[in-house]
């Protein structure tokens, strides 16, 4: 769970998350939930479904992108 997660200043290192290869597969697992917004990746990932969820919290969806984030390369 991360609280402190600012838009446009921090991003999230997916060092761990190598099949993730880019925002749209983060998207896609991405969701709302009331004021914070909740990424499962490992299944972004494609691994098991609710094994690594991360809630951005206080996060509105809608300002989740690409640079949010730092994927592997
Ligand atoms: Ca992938
Ligand atoms: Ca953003």
């Amino acid at each position: 769970m991360i609280g402190d997660f600012e838009n446009g200043k921090d991003a999230i290192d997916l060092p761990g998350f190598a099949g993730i290869d880019g925002i749209d597969e983060v998207r896609a697992q991405a969701r709302q939930v009331g004021a914070d917004t909740v990424i499962d990746l490992g299944a972004a990932a494609g691994g098991a479904a609710g094994a690594d969820v991360l809630t951005l919290v206080g996060f509105d969806l809608a300002r989740l992108d690409a640079a949010d984030f730092l994927f592997a390369a």
